[in-house]
């Protein structure tokens, strides 16, 4: 199908804010979106998957300023970390937004000029009950305990000349739209919407601020800085060009397909947004979904809580398979659901390793060994015409799921595939037809066993992006599907296949718990050095078993210190720098390439705010020789220079003495 053809379908994630750095939980919804996108354009939709980063308001402002930064080189840093996860985690994303896009804050200083010549926003004076890290306001009645009904902290009294959307004149609209169509969901979402917020009575809402200055200004009252809700939720249609010379990609997506959110901003989502969209007489979104938490020993995992798990740890260890596919299949879209070790470790082993991993390590191994990895269909008999009838029915079952979504039900249903190719084998005993000679029988076998496994992988590429793509180019020799039009039993292939390298090996779960433990109570330190807010509740970090509840062994790492031991761990040495030039669309990086003594390595470093790369040429710099590599801008770093970062947030090197490949320690 043509472009020009195919359905649009626009999904989007929230966009996070640009405060600290993301953890599973944001995962979480981006890996669902992802899987959304990946699924629908091999289903033959016109994808356009969107995510991004919310990047003014006060909580930036601060961090920035306690870490003698200017706010844009802070959300700078956080937005470029942020876009590396994406692109660790095999985000297909089509859009990356920032609300500090010279077009997103045009467009939402003129979106906010046409409501207020409307009469939909006003000048007034609020007085309520703020609370900071939600930069919310309150009325009485919306409080929990007396606290903020969004994170439950401590919330004060605030006045302020502020500028009000009139949300209440939308009130019947939203509620007929909540109550009377499957806008929101899942439907307990709608009853939380309907009972605490429209019921109690819509306020009008506070949407813009005085009381700090990092933001998109009003632009006929400067002093005003629009507030964050109206600041982030247009970028689902900025991004798009709305408002802008370029809007055709508005005109061709808008309404959204699907809004992605966990439940804490429903409200925004599913009540202030569609009725700013009222107000400027666009379409609604179709569909808000609001899924679960993750929870962390019982506790909502946060960034200002500290209680956060590193991907980037456990992508390291496990592989981005392992950490999407537990996320897609162990947390149920729509509910809570604690985040353990021992969950992750056994989705590891038991499904992918044990499953999975074992099927397609068997099957290729005896295609091998029995047939030399040419394999053809013979006569199948009453047993392979229902696994094939099963294999058959997966498609329609996994869309159907799809299209709900329930992301981990559609999962569910290829690893039961999965699970009745590994009985197949046991009901067919290959082995015992080898032996007994039945080579027509045993080829027959081994042929639906390397079907089933073709259509499972090509199933599971939108969930799963590295494994099955080995399985199509290393095990079956076939090229790697980009539908799903193939996906159904077919007698008349001829195979000839190869073993690959297995997903993943049996973890020792003692093992692996005993270390995950050990980088869990690392992590939340260093995560809390970078949140900034000095907020993150200490009862909560992750303690040693990975749990919410110890403090860290003074021995190993606690209070953010490190021991001699973990110190040398890092390998520093002095380089020559022999070649630098810039890294086009980037601002901030260069690429160097520089001798460390013994060869030669490619860097990517964020200095270009402080060097030509001329005058680096020649100079020398501080190596991390031990680092992982990691891909930056799609260029491979092989290390990391050290720099300082001086009250302008530009790093600069940390020049050493010496000649290339001395140590510093
Ligand atoms: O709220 N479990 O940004 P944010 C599941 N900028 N999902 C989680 C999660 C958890 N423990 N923690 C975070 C904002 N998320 C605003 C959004 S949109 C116009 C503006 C995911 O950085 C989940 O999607 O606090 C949640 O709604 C979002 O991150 C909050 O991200």
């Amino acid at each position: 199908m043509s472009a020009k053809t195919k359905k649009p379908y626009y999904v989007t994630t929230p966009i996070y804010y640009a405060s600290g750095s993301l953890h599973i939980g944001h995962c979480y919804t981006t890996v669902c979106c992802d899987a959304l996108a990946r699924f629908k354009r091999m289903d033959g939709y016109d994808v356009y998957y969107l995510t991004g980063t919310d990047e003014h308001g006060q909580k930036v402002q601060r961090a920035a300023a306690e870490r003698g930064t200017s706010p844009k080189a802070f959300v700078d840093g956080l937005a470029e970390r942020i876009q590396a996860l994406w692109t660790r985690m095999d985000i297909s994303n089509d859009g990356f937004i920032r609300t500090t896009d010279p077009d997103h804050e045009k467009a939402v200083a003129e979106l906010f000029t046409k409501l207020y010549e409307k009469g939909d926003i006003y000048k007034s004076e609020y007085s309520g009950k703020y609370c900071e890290p939600c930069e919310s306001f309150w009325t009485e009645s919306q409080l929990v305990d007396g606290k903020c009904p969004d994170c439950g902290r401590e919330v004060r009294d605030s006045k302020e000349e502020c500028y009000f959307f009139r949300l209440s004149k939308y009130a019947d609209r939203i509620k007929k739209l909540l109550t009377e169509t499957d806008f929101l969901q899942p439907d307990s979402r709608v009853k939380e919407m309907v009972n605490n917020f429209i019921d109690k009575g819509l306020s009008d809402l506070a949407v813009t601020r005085t009381s700090f200055d990092w933001g998109i200004k009003v632009p006929f009252d400067p002093k005003h800085v629009i507030y964050v809700w109206i600041d982030a939720l247009p970028n689902y249609i900025t991004a798009l060009g709305y408002g802008g010379k370029k809007s055709g990609k508005f005109k061709k997506y808008w309404p959204c397909d699907m809004h992605v959110m966990a439940k804490e901003i429903v409200r925004f989502h599913s009540i202030v947004w569609p009725a700013i969209l009222m107000a400027l007489d666009l379409p609604l979104p179709k569909r808000v979904y609001g899924h679960g938490w993750i929870m962390f020993g019982g506790d909502k995992m946060s960034k200002s809580k500290g209680n956060v798990v590193d991907p980037f740890v456990l992508t390291d260890r496990y592989g981005v398979d392992a950490l999407r596919y537990y996320l897609l299949s162990s947390v149920p879209f729509g509910d809570d659901s604690n985040y353990t070790s021992e969950l992750l470790l056994s989705a590891i082993n038991n499904n992918l390793v044990n499953d999975l991993g074992n099927l397609v390590r068997r099957t290729l191994a005896m295609s091998r060994q029995y047939f030399d990895g040419r394999v053809e269909c013979g006569a199948l008999n009453d047993g392979d015409r229902e696994f094939a009838a099963a294999i058959d029915a997966l498609l329609p079952a996994v869309r159907e799921d799809m299209d709900k979504p329930l992301l981990g039900k559609a999962l569910e249903k290829i690893f039961g595939v999965i699970g009745m190719a590994n009985k197949y084998i046991d009901i067919n005993k290959p082995w015992e037809l080898n032996k007994t000679g039945d080579k027509d029988r045993l080829r027959t076998v081994i042929y639906c066993l390397v079907e089933a496994i073709r259509v499972c992988a090509n199933l599971l590429l939108p969930f799963i992006t590295k494994y099955p793509r080995r399985i199509f180019e290393g095990g079956l020799g076939l090229p790697v599907p980009d539908d799903f039009s193939a996906c159904k039993f077919d007698a008349n292939r001829k195979y000839s296949t190869s073993e690959i390298e297995p997903i993943l090996n049996r973890l020792d779960v003692k093992k692996e718990l005993a270390e995950l433990a050990e980088i869990a109570g690392d992590a939340a330190d260093a995560s809390k050095k970078q949140d900034g807010y000095g907020k993150a509740d200490k009862a909560k970090k992750p303690d040693k078993a990975g749990k919410a509840n110890g403090a860290a062994d003074p021995e190993k790492a606690g209070d953010g210190m490190i021991t001699i031991d973990e110190f040398f761990k890092t390998e520093l040495c002095v380089v020559d720098i022999e070649e630098c030039v810039k890294v086009e669309k980037s601002n901030k990086l260069l690429k160097l390439t520089v001798f460390d003594g013994a060869r030669r390595r490619t860097i990517v470093s964020g200095i270009a705010n402080a060097y030509a790369p001329d005058e680096l040429v020649g100079t020398k710099a501080t190596l991390v020789a031990n680092l992982k590599p990691a891909k930056l801008c799609g260029i491979t770093s092989e290390g990391m220079l050290l720099c300082s970062v001086g009250e302008d947030g530009v790093p600069r090197l940390v020049r050493p003495t010496g000649k290339a490949g001395d140590k510093i320690c």
